[in-house]
């Protein structure tokens, strides 16, 4: 079978702070306000990935942090409380969420063939970490549609960004591959923020928004290239900057999920959409949409 789909793969950022400031009744923490450019542009996403059917989410999450190979979710359902480590103040959620086990298997098993270390995770027990809850809450809060999560296998960290981006446009090619031969239309979210040097402290209310601003210029000046490269559609190039980038303004790149994503769209030449940006706690965070099903200019 084939006629499998990616229909859009998106940079999809998951602070905490954006599904606390949201107030849904998974999340304990309640609040007044705040982080509103993100939050209204991820209402812009949703009404743009409304317009189009699509079966699963598939999500990339640097808060998945495996050592030995990429792994991916192999349990049909998973439910607990998920609690941000550095944020149990914002975030204390009750996920109760669907994994496409058969599109995660298929995905698992073409890395494998492709030369990568990949592994199925099995335990019913185990924890779904933040990155996968706040990007997947945020573009669909229904939850009414299974996940694919997949693990960021620390290469930057092991050997560096450069054989980080080897292995992960052999993912993302990998994980085209799973999906068209799967007959299934998908949605990519690559979980992460851009510029990523965050305070060290925070107020003594977290949504004071006249707090909020980028912890440094030249984190600023990265982001705005990089979503500049996006809007023109010019993706090798972005692939070039993601050592730099990395380097430079502490991005979250170094966990893989924008390399994978930008390989597994083929490095699409048509425009991106930016649906915002903005700062959360001092970090810079796009969402960004590549739409595959609109025909391109
Ligand atoms: O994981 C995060 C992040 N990437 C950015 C900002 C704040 C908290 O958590
Ligand atoms: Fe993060």
């Amino acid at each position: 079978m084939s006629h499998g789909k990616i229909i859009a793969g998106v940079i999809a950022p998951h602070p905490p702070h954006l599904v606390y400031a949201e107030n849904p009744p998974q999340n304990e923490p309640t609040a007044e306000c705040g982080w509103e450019t993100l939050r209204w542009g991820y209402e812009r996403l949703r009404a743009s990935l409304s317009r189009f059917d699509y079966d699963t989410l598939v999500v990339f999450s640097p808060h998945w942090q495996t050592y030995v190979g990429t792994h991916f979710l192999g349990v049909p359902h998973l439910k607990s409380l998920s609690v941000d480590p550095i944020f149990p103040n914002l975030f204390r959620y009750q996920y109760d969420l669907s994994v496409d086990v058969p599109l995660s298997e298929a995905i698992c098993a073409a890395g494998a063939d492709a030369g990568l270390q990949t592994k199925m995770m099995r335990n019913p027990d185990f924890r779904v970490d933040y990155g996968t809850i706040v990007a997947c809450h945020m573009t669909q809060p229904e939850w009414d549609k299974p996940i694919v999560g997949i693990s960021s296998h620390r290469l930057t960290h092991y050997f560096s960004a450069d054989v980080m981006q080897t292995h992960m446009m052999k993912l993302g090619q990998a994980t085209r591959q799973a999906i068209e031969a799967s007959g299934k239309r998908v949605v990519l979210l690559a979980s992460h923020s851009l510029s990523h040097r965050h305070f060290t402290t925070e107020g003594e209310v977290p949504e004071d928004m006249s707090k909020e601003h980028i912890t440094h210029h030249g984190q600023y000046l990265w982001d705005m290239k990089m979503i500049q490269l996006m809007k023109e559609g010019r993706t090798k190039e972005i692939i070039d900057l993601i050592p730099d980038f990395t380097e430079q303004a502490i991005s979250e790149t170094d966990s893989g999920a924008l390399t994978w994503l930008l390989s597994a769209l083929d490095y699409p030449q048509r425009p991106a959409t930016v649906h915002g940006y903005g700062t959360v706690i001092g970090t810079g965070n796009a969402i960004v949409e590549w739409n595959m099903e609109e025909t391109s200019p």
